[in-house]
């Protein structure tokens, strides 16, 4: 693989020595120099570097150990898998997503340009304006004081993921099925600051900007900006967030301040949000016109070629499921063993979640939570009886509250978009 042109590490680190050793090490002393790494921040640093560090009081905090300054690592995330270093792109294998509320580390990052240098809180700004009553100007303390602050649980999913399972094959990234998280996002609603800017009667359309820089590095020119109908930008669980997991956003996941709008494409949950402006006619920023995020309009053969004008914008994302436990491809003696992922639909709830063993001939129903909130993924688990020793496949079928399930084969559209097909893992009996 190529080594990331911004060299994150010394980037951290010269930006902010503390955050950086904190994400990196999980040493917490800083700025009292007498902080020796111990524990898990030792632990930490001898993972990083793949052996123990005798001398290591004698390291300056903020020194960045030499075999790692220009290092691949990005900082604050762990295990994930690099499917493009320019722009970032990293998803996270479906065992590393069991928790519940998917960690900072483990959340996948989706750029399609160039992240912003400073990412700090301070200074930072948010305008609304465009067909509004009171264009405002908020800084991120204006938005803590001024609206209510909450906490909710939300999905947020690439609307690529799964393209890697497309053929004949989609260009774009090949996520396979890691683009996708839950984690706890901590902000104030959308709605209540739009209300707050008072929306004209013309709206019907939000438009979304980001401090990202286009590839291309041209000044003004954005990498994307999309938006969304009115209706669904009103809805209350859409979040302008300042908090991921009760600490301020990682700078890959849009620090210091995002858009969150689960249940539709992740692209329309701006990151590094600096404008949300009002529009009367459906946003036409980069990524919202040509096919970008969208579908045709009806079913069609694979490989086939779809006039412009047939697609449509994708709006809510399909039901879908994921099997997080055990790991695919695991030996176990077990022939009795838990299995159990989340499932999520959208706009939509899940009612049902079946897997089979035996290649769909039987399905058995797995026990389903209840979401911590709407637009949280839900728990499923079920005990799998196998009767001898052997390879198995475990698949995982969620059904929505309309009665929608999810197929076996994928919907071809020549994007390669809201693949929902079974989520199978492997297992070896012995
Ligand atoms: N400013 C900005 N916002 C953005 C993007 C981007 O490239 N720039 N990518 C979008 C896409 S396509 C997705 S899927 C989500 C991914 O969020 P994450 O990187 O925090 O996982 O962010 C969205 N918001
Ligand atoms: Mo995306």
């Amino acid at each position: 693989m190529k080594k990331q042109e911004h060299t994150p590490i010394s980037r951290f680190y010269a930006e902010d020595p503390e955050a950086a050793e904190r994400r990196l090490l999980g040493r917490i002393t800083y700025p009292d120099r007498r902080g020796f790494l111990k524990g898990a921040g030792l632990a930490a640093l001898g993972g990083l570097l793949g052996t123990f560090v005798p001398y290591h009081r004698n390291m300056p905090l903020g020194l960045i150990p030499v075999a790692l300054a220009d290092s691949d690592i990005i900082v604050g995330k762990d295990g994930l898998i690099v499917l493009n270093d320019r722009p970032m792109n990293a998803e996270t294998p479906p065992h590393l997503l069991d928790d519940e509320v998917t960690p900072t580390s483990r959340h996948f990052i989706r750029n399609n340009g160039i992240p912003p240098t400073n990412t700090g809180a301070e200074g930072w700004s948010l305008t609304i304006d465009g067909l509004v009553d009171n264009p405002l100007t908020l800084s991120i303390e204006d938005l803590k004081s001024r609206f209510r602050v909450v906490t909710e649980n939300l999905v947020i999913e690439c609307g690529g993921n799964g393209r890697a399972g497309f053929n004949p094959p989609a260009s774009g990234n090949q996520w396979t099925f890691g683009a996708v998280a839950c984690s706890a996002w901590t902000g104030v609603r959308l709605a209540d600051v739009l209300k707050a800017a008072g929306v004209k009667d013309s709206v019907i359309y939000t438009a979304h900007e980001g401090a990202d820089l286009h590839l291309s590095g041209q000044a003004g020119k954005l990498p994307i900006s999309r938006g969304v109908p009115i209706e669904k930008a009103m809805n209350s669980h859409n979040l302008i967030a300042f908090e991921m997991n009760g600490e301020p956003l990682h700078p890959m996941n849009g620090a210091p301040l995002r858009l969150v709008v689960p249940g539709w494409p992740g692209s329309c949950s701006q990151k590094w949000l600096t404008r949300i402006w009002l529009r009367d006619q459906v946003h036409d920023g980069a990524k919202m016109t040509g096919t970008s995020y969208k579908v045709p309009a009806y079913p069609v053969a694979p490989g086939s070629e779809v006039p412009e004008q047939d697609f449509r914008v994708i709006e809510s994302m399909p039901v879908k499921s994921l099997i997080t436990f055990p790991e695919s491809g695991i030996k176990t003696a077990e022939r009795s063993l838990e299995v159990r992922g989340h499932a999520w639909a959208g706009d939509r709830k899940v009612n049902a979640v079946h897997i089979t063993h035996d290649f769909g001939a039987t399905w058995q129903k797995a026990k389903l939570s209840r979401p911590a909130n709407p637009y949280a993924w839900q728990r499923w688990r079920a005990k799998v009886d196998l009767p001898q020793a052997g390879y198995y496949e475990i698949w995982a079928r969620a059904t929505d509250d309309k009665g929608v399930s999810q197929p076996f084969a994928i919907d071809w559209n020549p994007k390669g978009y809201l693949n929902n097909s079974f989520h199978r893992i492997a297992l070896f009996v012995q």
